[in-house]
């Protein structure tokens, strides 16, 4: 056999045993070696020049080596399919590629739930921009010149007159403007505050009310904000109302609820009072009346205000702020 045949042979086989496991590598090598234009298939062609007495042995030669390499491609693509069998081979056994479902995020859902009671006891939704200006953000609420949230500390300022709505007033406000009392209103949305820490994020939701009518009364707003903390949480669910100041209501209440974890025994989530704070409410402020054009000697109202995020932590007991925000699926899949 000639040495040319058995280096092509033993070079062959090497590489071969090079390629192990690399399904690609070895049908390229294959193609290389056995292919139309391959060295061992040239090698072939040429035994028909060779002088008629020497062909059949050379032929056998060769034919030998072309087996042998033959099987050994075959040996080695055999055991990379035994590895990883190739796609286009159908294991009907398989379980089916489940195709992932979206789902609401728990902010949207708490935005609607609060809403949905609120639209049930007759109060219209309204929406609006979250870039405000200095008037409907402020002014018109009777937040004087001089107040903290007015400052540059505390509220994104677009321009000197122009600022990222810090609550979503605004839009009761504008509603009031437009058109003459009953008024009964909810408005969701995005607000913003320049704050940023464990407990505060410079983006957060939240939902305000008003209902503006011919006696009204601050018995109205006891009882309309019982009825939705009992529908939201559940029947047992205690409230406490507790003097506060806002400058747009007079008298204000903030509203505390029984710590739906404890039930008032004190806990770390209540830090040990018992109650937790979850909506700011009052009687709107006569001078807010005047700025829109009401005369409060006719009508009076009460408005509240409230976090979604907190809303939504009591309610799914979830004890990170920084949660609702990061968008880690294995949180958002479990509402
Ligand atoms: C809180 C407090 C509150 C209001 C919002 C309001 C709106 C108008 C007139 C009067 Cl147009 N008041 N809204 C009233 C009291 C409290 O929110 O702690 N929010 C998270």
């Amino acid at each position: 056999m000639d040495a040319e045949l058995r280096q092509i042979e033993a070079e062959t086989l090497g590489e071969i045993e090079a390629a192990r496991g690399d399904r690609e590598a070895l049908q390229a090598l294959q193609v290389r070696v056995l292919g139309r234009k391959g060295l061992l298939t040239q090698r072939l062609r040429a035994i028909a020049l060779l002088p008629p007495e020497k062909r059949p042995e050379a032929g056998r030669e060769a034919n030998r080596v072309k087996e042998r390499l033959l099987a050994a491609f075959a040996a080695a693509l055999r055991a990379c399919e035994e590895a990883a069998p190739a796609s286009g081979r159908l294991d009907v056994t398989l379980p089916g590629r489940m195709e992932p479902r979206g789902r609401l995020h728990p902010i949207t859902r708490v935005t609607e739930e609060i809403c949905a009671i609120f639209s049930r006891m007759g109060f219209e939704r309204v929406e609006g921009p979250e870039v405000e200006t200095d008037y409907y953000n402020f002014e018109a609420l009777n937040i004087p010149k001089n107040h903290p949230a007015r400052d540059m500390q505390d509220t994104f300022f677009v321009s000197a007159d122009v600022v990222l709505r810090t609550h979503t007033s605004p839009l009761q406000v504008r509603t009031m403007e437009r058109r003459r009392p009953p008024v009964r209103v909810i408005a969701p949305g995005r607000v913003f505050r320049r704050d940023s820490d464990q407990t505060h994020t410079p983006m957060f939701h939240q939902v305000e009310g008003l209902w503006v009518d011919e006696g009204v009364s601050f018995g109205d707003l006891k009882g309309t904000l019982t009825a939705f903390v009992q529908r939201m949480f559940d029947e047992e669910t205690r409230l406490r109302f507790r003097p506060s100041f806002f400058p747009f209501t007079e008298p204000s209440a903030e509203v505390d609820i029984l710590c739906v974890i404890c039930r008032g025994a004190g806990c770390r989530v209540c830090k040990g009072t018992g109650w937790l704070e979850i909506l700011g409410s009052g009687m709107v402020h006569p001078a807010v009346f005047e700025n829109v054009g009401y005369d409060p000697a006719r009508v009076s109202g009460f408005a509240f205000g409230l976090g979604v995020e907190r809303v939504a932590m009591l309610k799914y007991g979830i004890d990170d702020l920084r949660r609702f925000f990061e968008n880690d699926l294995r949180f958002l899949s479990q509402f």
